[in-house]
């Protein structure tokens, strides 16, 4: 059994995206993180950085922060979902640390500048917009002669894919990025996505483009 400590954010719906597609029993446990709930005692001694996700799997007793790190685990422990090719092993790596060190970490600034906090800092939120549309282009791109971000359906995917899923926060038109779309769209209607997506609670229908 995996005890999964999560919030209804892209991080958070990774890994039960993850977990909802490999059909592994777990437990998920809902942290609150706009009322601190990550700042208690008891959740940083398993996520020391305070934030979700994290996961507890109790066969090996490992306990795991880093929702790049996670996807890795549970691919590795079950053989599924990335592939072990001696250049696509990289391949994954190298898109993997693109989602973990670009399109988080940016897309999330533009969510903290512009949807949150808009007209408190001008530059901030058209550096964070530019990057965020910038970063689109290079998903686009990608993603104009296949139909994943690897060959196959994969961890890049599942962790690309729920903060694609936010794009009305970042300004962001799909219909501009036809390829991405198309991509956001065949995932959207996995059932697995579906239903990890309202992990730890449902707040509403995946937002789809309009049409
Ligand atoms: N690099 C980390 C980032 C995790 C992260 O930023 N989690 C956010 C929610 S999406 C969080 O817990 N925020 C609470 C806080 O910053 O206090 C990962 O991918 O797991």
């Amino acid at each position: 059994m995996i005890d999964l400590y999560t919030w209804t954010t892209p991080n958070g719906r990774k890994v039960s995206i993850l977990l909802e597609e490999l059909g592994l029993a777990y437990r998920a446990h809902p942290i609150d993180i706009a009322k601190g709930e990550q700042l208690t005692p008891d959740f940083l001694a398993i996520s020391p950085n305070n934030k979700i996700p994290a996961i507890v799997d109790d066969e090996t007793g490992i306990h795991m922060m880093e929702s790049g790190a996670i996807l890795l685990y549970l691919a590795d422990k079950t053989g599924r979902f990335a592939p072990t090719g001696a250049k696509t092993r990289w391949e994954l790596m190298e898109w993997l640390m693109f989602q973990m060190a670009s399109v988080g970490p940016m897309l999330g600034q533009a969510h903290h500048f512009h949807k949150f906090n808009a007209g408190k800092a001008p530059y901030a939120e058209e550096r964070y917009l530019a990057e965020t549309r910038r970063l689109y282009g290079v998903l686009e791109t990608r993603l104009a002669d296949r139909e994943y971000i690897l060959d196959d359906y994969s961890i890049v995917d599942m962790a690309t894919w729920p903060w694609i899923s936010r794009f009305e926060w970042q300004g962001i038109d799909l219909n501009d990025f036809p390829n991405l779309r198309r991509w956001y769209l065949k995932i959207a209607g996995r059932p697995a996505v579906q239903r990890g997506y309202a992990v730890p609670k449902a707040v509403g229908e995946i937002p789809l483009p309009a049409s």
